[in-house]
């Protein structure tokens, strides 16, 4: 059986959403990231992580959607498609605008390393809020990013409005609360986020 290792607070979120979206069982070890038990579960301490049934490790969050994804031919389009490629060009535009500001706005929030100064504070929270504008006006008139076929993508953008929610820096964009409505109303998101 799979185990999902990684605390569901974090972007161990998006692996268990995954796991409950393919109807897949699996255990879940809350580790929680920047702990010794972290760096005693996996190389380098790095959280989240999917375990195999044979003990390998996987890591990185989007990583393992892929894999899962594609050994299950769901919830992705097919390789070498124009569609995937559009799909992993959201994963990767959401990692940079929104994952990548959004983990340092989270740091602060958390107190971990050194106090970053006002104008350090003022600068991430400025990139966060051009990357939610950004990925606000590039979103589709469909119901997914990639069109009426929920994705990884949508796991990877869905995840990040759920946990700047959770941080009080979502913005008050219509589109954006459109977009995470529709992503609460799915029953595997609802059993991740209750999990
Ligand atoms: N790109 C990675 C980022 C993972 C990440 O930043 N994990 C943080 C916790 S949220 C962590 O474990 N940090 C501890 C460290 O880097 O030592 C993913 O999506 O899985």
């Amino acid at each position: 059986m799979y185990k999902v290792i990684g605390y569901g607070g974090t972007r161990a979120f998006r692996l268990l959403w995954m796991l409950e979206e393919l109807h897949i069982p699996h255990r879940h070890d809350r580790v929680m990231p920047f702990t010794q038990a972290a760096r005693d579960a996996v190389p380098g301490g790095r959280l989240p992580a999917l375990e195999l049934r044979d003990g390998t490790i996987l890591q990185d969050s989007t990583a393992i959607l892929s894999f899962l994804a594609d050994r299950y031919g769901a919830l992705t389009h097919p390789p070498g498609s124009v569609e995937r490629a559009v799909q992993d060009g959201w994963t990767h535009r959401v990692g940079e605008r929104i994952d990548g500001p959004l983990m340092n706005w989270t740091t602060f929030m958390q107190g971990h390393g050194t106090p970053p100064v006002p104008e350090v504070r003022t600068w991430v929270a400025d990139c966060l809020a051009e990357g939610f504008a950004a990925v606000a006006e590039s979103l589709p008139d469909t119901s997914w990013v990639t069109g009426e076929e929920f994705t990884i993508a949508d796991i990877v953008l869905g995840h990040c409005l759920h946990w700047a929610e959770r941080y009080q820096t979502m913005p008050e964009d219509a589109r954006l609360r459109a977009y995470l409505a529709r992503v609460r109303r799915r029953p595997a998101y609802l059993a991740a986020d209750s999990s």
